[in-house]
């Protein structure tokens, strides 16, 4: 039984879900391409006898050890992207669990606890819009019914989408009595900014995870014909959502908060149309609740008063939110005391912008997450990139982490 290497998983999995166009993943949850990371990961248990199974809101599992014994060290991330995603939001998570869990038994390391490594299903959110599906649910902040009420922009539900990839939906829901075995979770992600690339180091650990949502507005006019209507006749709902834009990047900017609107539809979708409906997805994010309050309502209020001005009908629905997390300082105190018994220099800690199935977790156990630089802080693109040596001490870190949290 030979675990592949680092670099061979990576070229398997970096094979799965690739864009030619673009050059970026649309790995999204229960398609194809989420299908062959499922089945990926599945080969990666297997090369290493580990026992794998996929939980009831479909994350992945690949244990060392009696999961039923109890007090697990667990780590991994997710495999699914963003719409043209890059290579390794996610995906380094999993495949350094792996290539840790092979230097840990190289180095003759026996765990005394149970050792999990895992993948959450549906991080991202790309498909049905809602990210961290399979942690939330598993954690209790989404139930069934919200979870069933999900819809993709083609009228799939959630459930649809799950049954065609053979998960029974009315199975989901949370998953107290699994949470309840773990000891410990410890997350490896690329980092998705530049902290450490400005600090110079390799690897750091996490503070905190930014409050963030996401909120839909749609904005109602009146479909009409693009060479026949006069401009005072116009309730076109595509002037209150430029207006709405341009308010977004001024609002962040007084706040010191991040503001996107990265997704837009427009129907009918018609050169020659005005159209009926725009309907567009506010990301917003902040270091405190305090900001991404104030920048939301201000952003809301300035596209209610320009959909008034048109004649425009606005609706505003917040779809998801994670408030702000704090990682315990124990866990993170624990890594950091292993990591820096080697290292002999304090590692960097650093917050993030980012969501992460970590920080949905860490309301039920004991999370911590890594970092690993990311050069030009790029991601949820495919430029985004991290250097093999970086990599290499990321996986050297997590085995660090797991002997010491899970070996005698
Ligand atoms: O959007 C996020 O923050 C994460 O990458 N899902
Ligand atoms: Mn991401
Ligand atoms: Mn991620
Ligand atoms: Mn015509």
């Amino acid at each position: 039984m030979s675990a592949p290497s680092f670099q061979t998983m990576w070229a398997e999995l970096a094979r799965v879900g690739k864009d030619p166009g673009t050059g970026g993943y649309r790995r999204y949850a229960w398609t194809g391409a989420d299908l062959d990371c499922r089945a990926w990961f599945r080969d990666q248990a297997e090369a290493r006898g580990l026992r794998h199974e996929t939980d009831r809101n479909g994350n992945l599992w690949a244990w060392l050890g009696d999961p039923e014994a109890g007090d697990a060290v667990v780590t991994g991330s997710h495999l699914d992207s963003v719409p043209d995603g890059g290579a390794f939001d996610g995906p380094l998570g999993v495949v350094s669990a792996f290539a840790a869990l092979d230097e840990l038994r190289a180095r003759g390391a026996r765990p005394v606890k149970p050792l999990a490594i895992t993948a959450f299903g549906d991080e991202e959110g790309a498909r049905f819009g809602v990210a961290c599906v399979g942690s939330r649910l598993s954690a209790g902040q989404l139930t069934r019914e919200q979870a069933h009420a999900l819809r993709a922009a083609d009228g799939t539900s959630l459930p649809q989408a799950m049954e065609a990839a053979g998960q029974d939906p009315d199975a989901i829901g949370a998953d107290p009595e699994r949470l309840g075995r773990i000891g410990a979770l410890v997350e490896l992600h690329v980092e998705q900014g530049r902290a450490l690339d400005l600090t110079g180091d390799p690897v750091g650990l996490a503070s905190a995870i930014w409050p963030h949502g996401r909120w839909r507005f749609d904005f109602r006019g009146e479909g009409n014909h693009a060479g026949t209507t006069r401009l005072a006749d116009r309730r076109d709902p595509t002037l209150p959502y430029a207006e709405t834009v341009l308010a977004a990047r001024r609002e962040a900017q007084l706040a010191g908060a991040l503001a996107t609107f990265g997704k837009v539809l427009v129907q009918p979708n018609g050169v020659n149309a005005i159209p009926s409906l725009v309907s567009a997805w506010l990301d917003s994010r902040a270091a405190d609740p305090a900001s991404l309050d104030t920048v939301v309502a201000a952003v809301e209020a300035a596209a209610r008063e320009a959909a008034t001005r048109s004649g425009v009908e606005l609706a505003v629905v917040r779809e998801s939110f994670t408030p702000s997390v704090e990682f315990g300082h124990a866990l993170r105190d624990e890594l950091a005391r292993i990591l820096e018994a080697r290292s002999a220099t304090p590692l960097p800690v650093i917050d993030s912008g980012a969501g992460h199935d970590a920080g949905i977790l860490s309301a039920s156990v004991p999370t911590a997450m890594l970092f690993v630089r990311n050069p030009t802080g790029v991601s949820h693109a495919p430029a985004e990139t991290a250097a093999e040596d970086d990599c290499v001490a990321g996986v050297r870190a997590l085995a660090d982490v797991l002997e010491g949290l899970a070996c005698a």
